[in-house]
């Protein structure tokens, strides 16, 4: 693909893709022009990363500019597809790409791409941490945090991307092919955007759309909609399972992760053994396994980060014990699905702290799973009524409504009693108070910290 020249359309300017797409095509020679939704006033960091460079803006909308005599539009994962510039653009016939196609495009080393609603950032760090303690040329990528083109171009053949990738990105690939797909499971999120739960399945199952028999396409065994996709990729399905013993997979057997993909039922390592706990954690393992076994990954470099590897922040993350009371930050817990799987991990009593931006989710099996195991419920964020409501109806009234995530804490600690767990698992996004999770999980740390210092 010659880009130089061209007039290249970045859509999405803050804050990690749009300034290392528009980098990457300054690179190329591109006549880059960079729109966003937000005026320059609220753009200022990105537009200081950006200023050395001769590039063209469109900022506070999306204008005729962008549309104008354009050969190609890359847009960042978070602008919806279907905005009223890209519906003009694609009638004009303009190619419209996320940057993860782009990336794809110039990059010459194998990609091993990990989807699924929960666990693929604990199965993209554990994968990459595999390949990395292997191999010379590893880069880790993607929605876990670095976007994919960010210095795609320095990986020679040899090398190994290992990334995460979003339904968000997906939507607009058109010949992205992973050597390596992991889906790890499915269940609705993200409603807001996608619709419905068969559109997001749709853009997850992108993932494999172009692979050939000489891919392979993993998938979690276990879950049902996860196993059935195997008569959809042309791609070699490899199975991994906790409950089911399999004929050419990575399965559990009698608290052993047993080889029976590239070895004849070799026992890999006892499960207690390894430093992630939890029976998601176990699918995120045996997931990562199954990659770097077919990437060709020695059976020794595996056993040792399945060894070393605890986990990754805010993902049930321990962040102290003050007076006996365990403060646990799970605010990578962004969907009801990953805070139930956080719920089920614990067996003390619990005081949740949750709520968030609302998705559309359907909150009945969250709420039917607090009723279940909590003993405190704090509610924040725009979710708050809708979580009260549902979980009012179900007969829990410890229920107390706060404004922001330091009160949360401090809320929390005085109703909760020595043995008790407060664990931050949202089940929401964190947008509608925070830029990130991250930053949700960082406040309620310090906040946790705080209360160590009183
Ligand atoms: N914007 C427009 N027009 C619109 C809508 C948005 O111009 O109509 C602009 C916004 O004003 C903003 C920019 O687009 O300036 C936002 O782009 P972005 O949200 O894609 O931001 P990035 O910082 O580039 O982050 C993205 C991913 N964000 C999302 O998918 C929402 C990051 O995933 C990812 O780490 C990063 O690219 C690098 O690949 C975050 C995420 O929350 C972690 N992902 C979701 C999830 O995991 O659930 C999918």
């Amino acid at each position: 693909m010659d880009l130089a020249d061209k007039k290249v359309v970045v859509i999405g300017l803050g804050k990690r893709t749009g300034i290392a797409a528009a980098e990457f095509l300054i690179e190329q020679k591109a006549e880059v022009l960079v729109s966003d939704i937000k005026p320059a006033k609220d753009l200022q960091d990105e537009l200081e990363e950006l200023s050395e460079y001769d590039i063209d803006f469109d900022l506070g909308g999306h204008g005729s500019k962008v549309i104008d005599d354009t050969d190609l539009i890359v847009i960042s994962p978070g602008v919806p597809s279907d905005i009223p510039i890209l519906k003009e653009a694609r009638h004009l016939g303009i190619p419209v790409i996320s940057e993860i196609e782009l990336a794809y495009r110039f990059c010459k080393a194998p990609i091993m791409a990990i989807t699924g609603t929960n666990g693929k950032t604990t199965t993209t760090t554990l994968t990459g941490e595999m390949f990395t303690a292997a191999k010379e040329e590893v880069k880790v990528r993607g929605n876990i945090g670095d976007p994919l083109i960010e210095d795609i171009t320095s990986l020679s053949d040899k090398g190994v991307v290992v990334a995460e990738i979003s339904s968000f990105q997906l939507e607009n690939i058109q010949y992205f092919r992973p050597k390596i797909s992991l889906i790890l499971n499915l269940t609705p999120d993200h409603l807001n955007r996608h619709g419905t739960f068969e559109n997001y399945i749709a853009a997850k199952k992108k993932i494999f759309f172009n692979q050939q028999k000489s891919d392979y396409t993993v998938l979690n065994y276990d879950d049902e909609l996860t196993r059935k996709l195997a008569n959809e990729t042309e791609g070699q399905v490899i199975y991994f399972s906790r409950h089911d013993k399999l004929n050419n997979g990575v399965y559990v057997e009698n608290g052993k992760i047993i080889n029976n993909l590239t070895a004849d039922n070799e026992s890999l390592i006892k499960i207690d053994e390894t430093g992630i706990k939890g029976p998601h954690n176990l699918e995120n393992a045996l997931g990562a396994v199954t990659i770097a076994l077919l990437g060709g990954i020695n059976l020794g470099v595996i056993q040792k980060v399945l060894k070393e590897f605890s986990g990754i922040e805010h993902r049930i993350e321990e962040v102290a014990v003050i007076e006996g009371i365990k403060y646990i930050d799970d605010s990578k817990a962004t969907n009801p699905a990953a805070a139930i799987k956080a719920l089920e991990t614990f067996a003390a009593p619990i005081t949740l702290i949750a709520g968030g931006m609302d998705k559309n989710a359907d909150l009945t099996e969250f709420a039917v799973k607090i009723a279940e195991k909590v003993q405190n419920l704090i509610l924040l964020g725009e979710t708050a009524e809708k979580i009260k409501e549902s979980v009012s109806n179900l007969g829990l009234d410890n229920i107390k409504q706060v404004k922001a995530i330091d009160e949360a804490v401090r809320v929390a600690e005085k109703i909760s009693v020595k043995g008790d767990i407060v664990l931050l698992a949202p089940g929401c996004a964190s947008w509608d108070m925070f830029d990130s999770y991250k930053q949700r999980g960082n406040e309620f740390k310090k906040e946790v910290m705080n209360l160590r210092r009183k």
